[in-house]
């Protein structure tokens, strides 16, 4: 963290060993795009959280991450997976909000996995801390 990192659409994926509080967390950045989807669900075995991180300037896909999202909950292999969702590009003017892409996304529906929203700003990675923190919390407890 801390540190400014370049974008480029992730293709596969880029698996990276964070620690939070002594505890080390491998976490795996899956590319979102549409042909790298279907190959999502080699990734799900023994996965404790899921972070999805939603756009909150891209009103048009929001009905596509809800989709994905509710098909990834139901995979057997993540039915004990927590699940963090970073609503980010809290930066730019028109973006949704926490309150709206919860909405959107029918976060109060979901019973049967813990889950989490956070406003994050991922150019700076504000709010990226606040989000681990929950995870952290969660992890403990179980
Ligand atoms: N303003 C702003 N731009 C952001 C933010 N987060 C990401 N971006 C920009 O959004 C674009 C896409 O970011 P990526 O991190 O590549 O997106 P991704 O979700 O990993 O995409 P895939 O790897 O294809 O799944 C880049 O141009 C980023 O600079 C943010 O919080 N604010
Ligand atoms: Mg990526």
């Amino acid at each position: 963290m801390n540190e400014v990192v370049h974008a480029s659409p992730t293709i596969g994926s880029n698996v990276e060993e964070i620690v939070i509080n002594h505890t080390c967390f491998l976490m795996w950045d899956i590319g979102g795009q549409e042909s790298l989807r279907s190959s999502w669900n080699t990734y799900y075995t023994n996965t404790e959280f899921v972070i999805v991180v939603v756009d909150g300037t891209d009103r048009e896909r929001i009905s596509v991450t809800r989709e994905e999202l509710y098909k990834m909950l139901a995979h057997e292999d993540l039915r004990k997976a927590g699940l963090l969702i970073f609503a980010s590009k809290q930066d730019v003017k028109e973006c949704m909000t926490v309150a709206e892409i919860s909405q959107f996304l029918k976060l109060t529906s979901i019973k049967d996995h813990q889950w989490h929203i956070q406003a994050c700003y991922a150019l700076t990675g504000e709010g990226v801390c606040q989000g681990l923190e929950w995870m952290m919390s969660r992890f403990k407890i179980r």
